[in-house]
Order: C-alpha cells, then structure tokens, then sequence
C-alpha cells in the first residue's frame, strides 16, 4: 500500500505527463497552421483584365486605377470589360460587398485578396463594407459606376 504522499507525488506526475503531450500537440498543430496562411502582401500572380487595386481604410474605399488615378468611394469600370480588383487594407478589416456584381471580399491588412467580375450592363451599383469595422462604418459605401 502507498502512503499518501507518494500517491499525490505519482497523480501530479500523471497530469504533467499529459499536459506535455497536449502542448507538444498543440504546438505542432500551431505550427502547421501558421505555414498554411499567406500573410506577406505579395504581388498577385492571378490577376486578368484590368486590375484595380482597392484598399478599405476607417472610413472610405481608395480605389487606384493602373495608370495611378486615385478615387474615393467612387469605381468606374467599362463594361464587357474583366475587372480583377485586388483588396487590402491599411488599418482593420474590412469587407467589400458590391450585390450586384455578386462579389464580395474581406480587406485584411497585409494580404492581398483577389476577386474579379466582368460586368454586362451600364448603370450605378451600390456597395459598401459590410464588416463592422468602427464609429463610421455606415460612411464606406459607394457605387460602381459602368460606363460604355
Ligand atoms: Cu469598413
């Protein structure tokens, strides 16, 4: 028969011999994950059409067109044209929903998300953030305008 000294001496060894297991698992487990997700904001190998480059900020949408032109709130796109926008984000996350193009992509700071829609009609289309994303969230909405 052990005293109980020694039986509290051999429980406590047991429940750190399992709580090692759990953190070497729990490590690895980390470590793959860690390799799985692309944090670097590297250029965008995938992009067709015109590429748009979008970036969400508190509390506007900068759209910055190939040739350098900046705007605010406000696309413009030609129609029958691909349009791959790439969407990041200078400060928290964002979410870009255009409804009626049937897009929408999160703007993380330091990656590059990619969507692209190629759109068949003229008109204004409404978007805006659709992730809460502060005090002004409401203001970063704008519209899509295509033009012929
Ligand atoms: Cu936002």
């Amino acid at each position: 028969m052990m005293s109980k000294g020694k039986i509290e001496t051999v429980f406590m060894a047991m429940v750190i011999v399992v709580l090692a297991v759990f953190a070497v698992a729990n490590y690895a487990a980390i470590m793959q994950t860690k390799g799985s997700i692309a944090q670097d904001a590297s250029p965008v190998t995938n992009a067709s059409g015109e590429v748009i480059h979008v970036i969400g900020h508190q509390w506007a949408w900068t759209f910055i067109y190939p040739n350098g032109t900046q705007a605010e709130n406000n696309l413009v796109v030609t129609v029958n044209t691909r349009i791959t926008l790439i969407v990041n984000s200078s400060d928290v996350i964002h979410d870009l929903y255009i409804p009626q193009m049937d897009i929408q992509s999160y703007a993380v700071p330091g990656q590059n998300n990619t969507v692209s829609f190629t759109p068949t009609s003229t008109g204004q289309f409404f978007f805006e953030c659709v992730e809460y994303c502060g005090e002004f969230h409401y203001e970063m909405r704008g519209y899509l305008t295509v033009i012929s």
